[in-house]
């Protein structure tokens, strides 16, 4: 077993991530999925935004990988759709949407450089990275339009071969799990809408996010800082009151495609 991550379940010690990898949008991101009805991202801007994340990434300590562009698949710069990374194993989702189904085969080759255990899920489950949020080592799985419980099942399977667990949220209103709420270590969550409620999740400390802000619940923890999207004052306050040293980052462009914080990077240990 990897030695920092026993040092974390026995001394209860946050261990701090390494790096990411990321994936520069393509002009093609104007085709990506969205739901959100706030027009189509500026591909030049989107580009700008996404330099300044991995300049934040890197000030935070990480080592970015950053891969190129697939105009192939309009999506594929929301890297975070395609793998579920553990300080364990690595395992290739199986996207619930169809258009970004082929986005694993070259993921794949990317986490093979990083990881020996690499696991799989496989149709009929699907699953989609944006569904699951790591607690230490539980990862709650949401079960969504893009991830069914077949997809949950397989990755609570792979995770318990490892010594780890995961669990189930039912979500009916935002689009994958980590858009209404994010871990932030010590027992912090930073929670909005459907979420607020949630059985699940009773036993964290609640930074509640307001309905008004709901776009910044996606919101990442990376070493100690949480970086937060740009235009979102009363989360930014609470966040900061909680103890967090605070980055902001216009993402605009991204929204438009539903995406966030989260969505653009993978982030891990090795
Ligand atoms: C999609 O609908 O798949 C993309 N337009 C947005 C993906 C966002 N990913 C995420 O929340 N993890």
């Amino acid at each position: 077993m990897d030695e920092s991550y026993s040092m974390r379940n026995t001394e209860k010690q946050v261990f701090m991530f390494s790096n990411a990898i990321v994936r520069k949008p393509g002009k093609s991101l104007i085709k990506g999925l969205t739901g959100a009805n706030l027009g189509s991202p500026d591909y030049h801007k989107a580009l700008d935004q996404h330099e300044i994340y991995v300049e934040v990434l890197e000030a935070c300590g990480l080592t970015v990988k950053v891969l190129d562009p697939d105009e192939s698949f309009p999506d594929s710069t929301f890297v975070e759709d395609a793998a579920v990374l553990t300080p364990l194993c690595a395992i290739i989702t199986n996207p619930g949407a169809e258009s970004r189904r082929g986005e694993v085969v070259e993921m794949k080759e990317v986490i093979e450089e990083y990881y020996t255990d690499i696991e799989e899920i496989r149709s009929p489950g699907t699953l989609e990275g944006g569904d699951v949020m790591m607690v230490g080592d539980h990862y709650y799985i949401g079960i969504s339009e893009r991830t069914n419980m077949m997809g949950a099942e397989q990755l609570i399977q792979i995770l318990r071969q490892y010594g780890m667990d995961g669990s189930m949220v039912r979500l009916e209103e935002v689009l994958h799990l980590k858009t209404g709420v994010a871990y932030l270590e010590n027992n912090n969550l930073a929670v909005c809408g459907e979420f607020l409620t949630s059985p699940e999740f009773i036993r964290f400390n609640k930074i509640v996010i307001p309905e008004t802000e709901s776009y910044a619940a996606n919101c990442i923890w990376v070493n100690d800082h949480v970086l937060i999207p740009k235009g979102y004052p009363e989360t930014k306050q609470k966040i900061t009151d909680a103890g967090y040293s605070i980055k902001e980052l216009d993402m605009s462009e991204f929204r438009k495609l539903d995406g966030g914080l989260s969505c653009l990077s993978l982030r891990f240990w090795k």
